[in-house]
């Protein structure tokens, strides 16, 4: 109860901080993405993981409010940084499952989209495969809704969920997003290697981009690379962070024309 309310006040007391963190093209090493990671820095709680207090916030309904407001930071950053002159990044929010099933989502983001006047394209929405795969005809629904929108979509955490390839299929998405826990290992696992490559397989067949999460090390990269994954997100080019240190970053790969 106490965690709800010190979260309840995180937002007015600006205890809440959108970092980001680059996703890269395997192909040319350019920076084309960043997904917007949630920090909460509590004055004495110090730093809580959203691993420990998204669930909190799901189950008071916070996550609505705090969610709508990741949303539009994240959608202003990507605005900003456009303006700037850097080339349009894709910004990648993730979903929780209630800000999913809310139904006011679609509407909610297409007005953050116009008041924040940034093309929908530049929005790439993430439902990890659990969330997806729960109620799929449902998913279908939102998913198509948000699509006739232009708002892109991804699946997260993929391959750690139960999916079922005929959903998979008629998922509006563009992307699957390979979890980290199978790409940790991708150089010495026999098991890893064979599910990496078979979910790159299967994005092809079906027309979907692959992201792997989670890569640390250049011989990582490389069996990536190998097997045709299109981009990568990771501690080798960089952890989340801050939006000042994102646009450091963004200019030592170009600068703004
Ligand atoms: O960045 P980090 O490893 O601390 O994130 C931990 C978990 O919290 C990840 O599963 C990530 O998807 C989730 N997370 C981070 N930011 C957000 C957010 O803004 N909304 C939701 N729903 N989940 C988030
Ligand atoms: O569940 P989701 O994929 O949204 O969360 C991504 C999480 O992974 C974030 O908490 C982020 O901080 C973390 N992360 C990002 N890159 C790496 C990495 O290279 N190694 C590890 N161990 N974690 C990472
Ligand atoms: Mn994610
Ligand atoms: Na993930």
């Amino acid at each position: 109860l106490q965690i709800v309310n010190a979260l309840r006040q995180a937002q007015q007391l600006n205890q809440l901080q959108v970092y980001y963190q680059p996703q890269v093209s395997i192909a040319d090493g350019q920076i084309i993405g960043a997904e917007a990671l949630l920090r909460w820095w509590h004055p004495e709680l110090g730093s809580v993981s959203p691993a420990e207090f998204i669930p909190i916030a799901e189950d008071s309904r916070l996550i609505l409010s705090i969610g709508e407001w990741v949303i539009r930071q994240a959608v202003r950053q990507a605005k900003d940084w456009m303006k700037q002159g850097f080339a349009p990044l894709i910004m990648a929010v993730n979903l929780s499952a209630v800000q999913f099933r809310h139904h006011d989502l679609p509407a909610l983001v297409s007005r953050i989209l116009t008041e924040e006047n940034l093309p929908p394209e530049c929005l790439e929405l993430e439902l990890t495969e659990g969330v997806a795969m729960h109620n799929p005809q449902g998913a279908i629904a939102i998913m198509n809704n948000l699509h006739a929108r232009g708002v892109r979509m991804s699946i997260d955490d993929f391959g750690t969920g139960y999916s079922s390839l005929s959903y998979l299929k008629k998922f509006k998405s563009y992307k699957l997003k390979i979890d980290q826990s199978f790409v940790r290992d991708i150089n010495t696992d026999v098991e890893d290697k064979a599910i990496v490559s078979a979910i790159i397989s299967l994005a092809k067949s079906l027309g979907l981009k692959t992201i792997a999460e989670g890569v640390e090390t250049h011989d990582q990269l490389s069996f990536l690379k190998e097997q045709g994954c299109d981009e990568m997100q990771g501690y080798l080019i960089s952890k989340p962070l801050p939006s000042d240190q994102f646009e450091a970053l963004l200019n030592t790969y170009r600068s703004p024309s």
